[in-house]
C-alpha cells in the first residue's frame, strides 16, 4: 500500500504528554524541531485487531477519497473553497472512535474527513461538493458546510473560531438537559488567537460544560507559520487561564489520540468538566485547492520529513509487523476504500442539481410571502 509517504523511522520520546493531564505552561511541543521527535507508536487503548483494522479503514476512506476529491477539484466538479485534510486523519478516527452515536461534533471548514469518520453517508458528503441536490446540506453549503442531523454532525464552519462558542451552546443544552453526552469541538491553532475561543473557554470552564475543544495543531494557518502569528506557540497553555484541563498529544498517532479522548469524555461525562487538547499534526497539502503544496512558506524538506510520520503508515506499519494482517489483507482493505470513494463520486455524479426554488429554502428570511 501507498499513502504516498515513506516508512516511519523510530524515535525517541521527546514529548510525552503530562503525567496529570494538567497545563502547567512548559509544553515542550513549543519550540519543538520541523519535525518531532516521537517514541514508536504503541496502542495503550486496549483495542483488538478487529478495531486496529477498522481504524484503519477509516483513515484510509478518508485519504482516498479526498484524493479524488483533489481530482474533482482540477476537473471542475467541485467548485469554490475545498481544503483537504490529507495527514490529519488519525485525529478524526481517534476522537470518533471514542464518541457515542448520540454527542455531538462541530469543526471547521477543513471537514470532509471528520465528516467521514463520524459515519456521515461519503455519498452525501461527495454530492455536496459537487454541489448536488442529495448533498447532506442539499448541494448549498459545498465542501466548507458539511452538516448532517443523523450523526448529529453540526459542521462545517467557515469563520475561523466562529464555531467555536455554539459548541460551548451545544454542551450547555446537554448540561441543562442532564444527559451525559459531550459535544466535540476541532479547530486549528490559529483559532486560538480569536477573541470567541477565549470567550468560549471561560464560559465553558465557569459553567462546567460537557465540550471537548480540540486544537489541530497543523503549524500553519493559510501561509502563515504558528511562529510568526502567536505569541505563546505553546497553545495548550490557553487552559490554564481558564482553570480547565489541557493535554497536548501527538496527533499522528491514533492510539495518543483515543488515551487523550478517553480521559475527556469521561471527565466531561461523570464531571461535566471540559478539556483543551492540542493535537499536534500537519497537513500534507496546501492550506486549500487553491495552493500549491509546499508554497513558499515551508519548505519541501520539511513536508517531506513529516510525511515520514503519515499517521496511516505508521498504523499500518504497526498491524503488518504485529502480523495481524497480511499484505494481501492490507491491500484490499486499501482497495476497499478507494470503492468507497468510486461509488461517492459515481453518486454525486449522478445527483441532480438543486431545483431553482432552492435558492429561497433554508434562509432566515421568508422571501416568498
Ligand atoms: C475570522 C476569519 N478570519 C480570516 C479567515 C481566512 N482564513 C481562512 S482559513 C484561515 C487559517 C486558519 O488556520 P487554522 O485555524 O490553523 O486552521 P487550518 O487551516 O490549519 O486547518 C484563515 C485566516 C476566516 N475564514 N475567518
Amino acid at each position: 500500500m501507498s499513502t504516498g509517504a515513506k516508512r516511519a523511522p523510530e524515535r525517541k520520546s521527546k514529548n510525552e504528554p503530562e503525567k496529570d493531564g494538567a497545563a502547567n505552561g512548559e509544553n515542550p511541543a513549543a519550540n519543538a524541531d520541523d519535525t518531532e521527535t516521537q517514541a514508536p507508536m504503541r496502542d495503550t487503548t486496549g483495542t483488538d485487531a478487529e478495531l486496529r483494522k477498522e481504524l484503519l479503514r477509516s483513515m484510509l476512506v478518508q485519504r482516498r477519497f479526498e484524493e479524488r476529491c483533489a481530482e474533482a477539484y482540477a476537473l471542475g466538479k467541485i467548485g469554490g473553497f475545498c481544503h483537504l485534510y490529507i495527514g490529519q486523519e488519525a485525529i478524526s478516527t481517534g476522537v470518533m472512535s471514542m464518541l457515542r452515536p448520540d454527542d455531538y461534533v462541530i469543526t471547521a471548514y477543513r471537514d470532509h474527513g471528520q465528516a467521514l469518520a463520524r459515519g456521515v453517508s461519503p455519498r452525501a458528503i461527495m454530492a455536496e461538493l459537487f454541489g448536488k441536490s442529495d448533498g447532506c446540506s442539499g448541494g448549498k453549503g459545498g465542501s466548507m458546510h458539511l452538516f448532517d442531523k443523523a450523526t448529529n454532525f453540526l459542521g462545517g464552519h467557515g469563520i475561523v473560531g466562529g464555531h467555536i462558542p455554539i459548541a460551548a451552546g451545544v454542551a450547555f443544552a446537554i448540561k441543562y438537559r442532564r444527559r451525559n453526552q459531550v459535544c466535540v469541538c476541532f479547530f486549528g491553532e490559529a483559532a486560538v488567537n480569536i477573541g470567541a475561543f477565549h470567550e468560549t473557554l471561560n464560559m465553558a470552564s465557569l459553567w462546567d460544560l460537557p465540550a471537548i475543544f480540540i486544537i489541530e495543531n497543523n503549524r500553519y494557518g493559510m501561509g502563515t507559520s504558528i511562529s510568526r502569528s502567536t505569541a505563546n506557540e505553546d497553545v495548550v497553555v490557553r487552559a490554564k487561564g481558564y482553570r480547565m484541563i489541557g493535554e497536548s498529544v501527538d496527533g499522528q498517532d491514533v492510539f495518543a489520540v483515543r488515551e487523550c479522548m478517553a480521559r475527556a469524555t469521561e471527565r466531561a461525562r461523570k464531571e461535566k468538566r471540559p478539556t483543551l487538547i492540542e493535537m499536534r499534526t500537519y497537513r500534507f497539502m496546501g492550506h486549500s485547492m487553491s495552493d500549491a503544496v509546499n508554497g513558499t512558506y515551508r519548505t519541501k524538506d520539511e513536508l517531506e520529513e513529516n510525511m515520514k510520520r503519515d499517521p496511516i503508515l505508521l498504523l499500518h506499519n504497526l498491524i503488518h509487523e504485529a502480523g495481524e494482517l497480511t499484505e494481501g489483507e492490507l491491500h484490499k482493505i486499501d482497495d476497499d476504500a478507494k470503492a468507497v470513494a468510486q461509488d461517492a463520486w459515481d453518486f454525486a455524479d449522478a445527483s441532480p442539481e438543486p431545483a431553482a426554488e432552492e435558492l429561497y429554502t433554508d434562509i432566515l428570511v421568508d422571501t416568498t410571502s
